[in-house]
């Protein structure tokens, strides 16, 4: 299996053709085209759902079970996957955790994590052994969750494994800046839940929904991480409440983690503490160095080295 099948997730309503047309609301009509393409005929604009994850540079393999046999439900499910923007360019990236087989592995040949880094133009490129011997040291795991777990602005990896223990990856970060935003809300629920708050800074435009689950037996923070590049504020802030209210902000410094309640607007900001933590001093045991931290090192002569 390979990693387009955590896409394949993402984008559930490409499984609707598979159903049969009977009984669909509004006139639907199935139309199925081979296993790899679909088109769902629907009185609005034409849907159609292709497989460019090959194309994209998500290639590598995913290990559930045999290649052509699955003897359990738990080798056919797929593990926990995560989309985030781990270097603050402002490109969402991939996370995918690997491996089910419950005949084991023989020492060394574990799968590995899968990290690929979002470049911008329809492609990604994997760069799971350039961010630390540790993170890509191969292991059978299943749940993956992401959060700033230290204040510094830059989102951690935590993951779990099967029969064996847990792993928290604290990333040193780039020198991107990015702006952190959790909401309270008062009509719609605490958590906000469902709202989608868009941002601009300069010519860029992003947009982040806060969502529950979407990864294997997973939660991560409900706070949404917005990578600015370089950056250092963002223009405009728009929260699309659940409840229809719409809140709009402006001139937010990057830095922070600020508050945004419901119908009030910014009411808290935390700004981070203090970054780039040398490697040596983290890992001593390891002597690479996450990729990312090599060019914001380049970029940023204030960077000690490790
Ligand atoms: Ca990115
Ligand atoms: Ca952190």
């Amino acid at each position: 299996m390979r990693a387009v099948a955590v896409l394949c997730v993402l984008a559930a309503p490409a499984l609707v053709p598979c159903l049969p047309a009977q009984g669909m609301g509004g006139g639907a009509k199935a139309v199925a085209r081979g296993s790899t393409r679909a088109r769902l005929d629907l009185p609005g604009p034409k849907i159609e759902f292709r497989d460019i994850a090959a194309a994209a540079g998500l290639s590598a393999s995913n290990v559930y079970g045999g290649v052509t046999t699955k003897k359990y439900i738990l080798e056919m499910t797929g593990n926990g996957a995560a989309i985030f923007d781990f270097d603050h360019d402002g490109n969402p990236d991939i996370f995918l955790v690997n491996g089910s087989r419950f005949s084991g592995f023989a020492p060394g040949t574990e799968p590995t994590n899968h990290l690929f880094r979002n470049l911008g133009n329809g492609k990604f490129e994997e760069v799971t052994t350039k961010v630390g011997a540790a993170f890509a040291a191969p292991k059978v795991a299943r749940g993956a969750a992401y959060a700033d777990i230290n204040n510094d602005g830059v989102l951690d990896v935590l993951l779990t494994t099967n029969g064996g223990p847990v792993h928290l990856y604290r990333s040193l970060g780039s020198t991107n800046q990015s702006l952190r935003v959790k909401l309270l809300g008062t009509k719609s629920n605490r958590d906000g839940i469902g709202a989608v708050v868009r941002i601009t800074s300069g010519s860029d435009k992003h947009w982040l929904m806060m969502k529950s689950g979407s990864s294997y037996l997973s939660q991560s923070e409900l706070v949404l991480t917005f990578g600015l590049g370089s950056k250092t504020k963002a223009d405009t802030v728009e929260v699309q409440w659940p409840s229809g209210q719409v809140d709009k902000l402006s001139n937010i410094n990057s830095g922070e983690t600020v508050t945004i309640e419901e119908g009030k607007g910014v009411t808290g900001a935390r700004p981070y503490g203090k970054k780039y933590i040398p490697f040596s001093k983290c890992h001593p045991e390891q002597s690479e160095r996450p990729a990312f931290l090599a060019s914001a090192k380049k970029a940023d002569p204030s960077l000690r080295s490790g």
